[in-house]
C-alpha cells in the first residue's frame, strides 16, 4: 500500500500558484510511488490565504508557517515564499523532519544557504531547489547529448534572461525591489536560472567579473508592498528606493577551461520571459529559447558538408526517446511553463518515498549562491572573483 505524503505549502501567489498546480498534476500524470495529499496552504494574510485556498483547492489554510512546519499531518513543505523568508522556514521544516521543496533563489545570501543544506543534512531529509528550467525536456535533452558527448568539448555557454516587466517606472516598489527582502533584483530572480543551468550543462564556475546596474532609482510605494517596506521606506514618501540591481552581467571561466557570457535584464522591452542559451563545443552546437520551449537546436558538424546547419529537434516523442514528454502527449502536441513543474514535483516526491537525492540539492542551491555573491563581489570590488 503506498504511503500518502502530505504537502504544506507556504506562500500563494505566483509560485504558490505554480507549485499547487504540479501537486495536482503530478499524481495524474506521473508513476509516484506515494499517494500526494495538499493538507495546508499558508500566507501572512488571512483573506488572501483564504481566496487561495479557494481557488487553489486546498482544504486548510493558515497564516502561521510554524503551525503549518510543526503539524504531525505534514511530510513535505513547499516554500514559495519571499527569499528573506526561505531560511527560517527551511531550518524549521528540516528540524521538524520534514522533506522541504524551496523555491529559488536558495537563500539571500551564501551563509544563509550554507545554514539550510546543514539542517537538511543534519535531519537526513529529502531537499531540493525548484529550479524547474532543469526539466523542460529540451533542456534534460541537452544535458543528456552532452553527457553522450554529442557536441564534444565545451568552449562556450553563454545565457541570456531577459524581461521588462520593470521598464515602467511607475511599476510599484515590490518586494522583489528590495535588497531586505529580495536580496538581489534580476540577478537572484532570473541570472539564478542560468547559473543553475550553466552548472547543469557545462559544470561548476571557477573565476568571474561582473557588471550590475540599477536603472530606475526610485518607485512608487503601494499598500503591498507598504506592509513589507524597509524601514527606509517607511517614512511614507511617496516613492521609495530601490536598493536592487535591475540588470546583471557577468563574464567567467569554468573549472573544466570553458567560457561563460551571462545576461539577466528586466528592462528588454519585449522580451516577456525570454531564456536563451547556446553551448559551442569542439564537435557541434546547442541552442535552446524559452519562448519556443519545445525544440532543440544541434549543429552536428559530422554531418556531411552539403547538408550542415542546425538541426530543429521537436522534443515531443514518447516511449522513452525524450524525457517526461511521453507521461503527457502524443508526440507533436507541445509543453508549456507549468509542465516544468509538475516534472519537478514528480522527480521529488519519488526522491522522498526512496530517500535518495533528487537534484538540484540544496548543496546546488549553495553552489549557486556562492556564484551569485561572487559575482556581487566582483561588482563591488571591480575585478575578477575566484569562486
Ligand atoms: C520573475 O519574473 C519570475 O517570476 C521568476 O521569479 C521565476 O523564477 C521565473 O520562472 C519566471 O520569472
Amino acid at each position: 500500500m503506498a504511503k500518502t505524503l502530505r504537502v504544506g505549502m507556504v506562500g500563494y501567489r505566483f509560485m504558490g500558484k505554480a507549485h499547487s498546480n504540479a501537486w495536482r498534476q503530478a499524481p495524474h500524470f506521473f508513476p509516484l510511488k506515494a499517494h500526494i495529499e495538499l493538507h495546508t496552504i499558508c500566507g501572512r494574510e488571512a483573506a488572501g490565504v483564504q481566496a487561495a485556498r479557494a481557488q487553489l483547492g486546498w482544504p486548510t489554510a493558515s497564516t502561521d508557517w510554524r503551525e503549518v512546519v510543526e503539524s504531525p499531518l505534514v511530510d513535505i513543505v513547499d516554500i514559495c515564499t519571499p527569499n528573506d523568508s526561505h531560511a527560517n522556514i527551511a531550518i524549521a521544516a528540516a528540524k521538524a523532519g520534514k522533506h522541504v521543496l524551496c523555491e529559488k533563489p536558495l537563500a539571500l545570501n551564501v551563509k544563509q544557504a550554507e545554514a539550510m543544506l546543514a539542517a537538511v543534512q543534519k535531519a537526513k531529509v529529502v531537499h531540493m531547489v525548484c529550479h524547474n528550467y532543469r526539466r523542460v525536456p529540451a533542456i534534460a535533452l541537452a544535458r543528456k547529448m552532452i553527457g553522450e558527448g554529442a557536441i564534444g568539448e565545451i568552449y562556450h555557454f553563454r545565457a541570456r534572461y531577459a524581461q521588462d516587466r520593470l521598464v515602467d517606472p511607475e511599476s510599484p516598489l515590490t518586494w522583489k525591489l528590495q535588497s531586505g527582502i529580495s536580496g538581489s533584483g534580476a540577478h537572484g530572480d532570473i541570472n539564478v536560472h542560468i547559473i543553475d543551468l550553466a552548472r547543469y550543462l557545462v559544470g561548476e564556475f571557477k573565476e568571474v567579473s561582473g557588471l550590475m546596474t540599477t536603472f530606475i532609482k526610485e518607485r512608487p510605494l503601494t499598500s503591498a508592498g507598504g506592509k513589507r517596506q524597509s524601514q527606509a521606506a517607511k517614512s511614507f514618501e511617496k516613492k521609495g528606493k530601490v536598493t536592487v540591481d535591475d540588470a546583471a552581467l557577468f563574464i567567467g571561466r569554468f573549472a573544466n577551461g570553458a567560457l561563460a557570457n551571462l545576461e539577466a535584464t528586466r528592462f528588454a522591452l519585449g522580451r516577456r520571459n525570454h531564456l536563451e542559451l547556446e553551448i559551442n563545443g569542439s564537435k557541434g552546437s546547442l541552442c535552446f529559447d524559452l519562448e519556443d520551449m519545445n525544440r532543440l537546436k544541434f549543429f552536428d558538424n559530422a554531418s556531411p558538408p552539403d547538408r550542415q546547419g542546425f538541426r530543429d529537434i521537436l522534443v515531443t516523442q514518447p516511449n522513452g526517446t525524450h524525457p517526461y514528454v511521453g507521461q503527457w502527449w502524443r508526440a507533436g502536441h507541445l509543453l508549456g511553463y507549468e509542465h516544468t513543474f509538475v516534472h519537478t514535483v514528480a522527480d521529488f516526491v519519488n526522491a522522498c518515498v526512496e530517500g535518495k537525492p533528487v537534484h538540484p540539492t540544496f548543496e546546488d542551491g549553495l553552489k549557486n549562491q556562492q556564484v551569485l555573491e561572487a559575482v556581487e563581489l566582483s561588482v563591488k570590488k571591480g575585478q575578477w572573483v575566484t569562486i
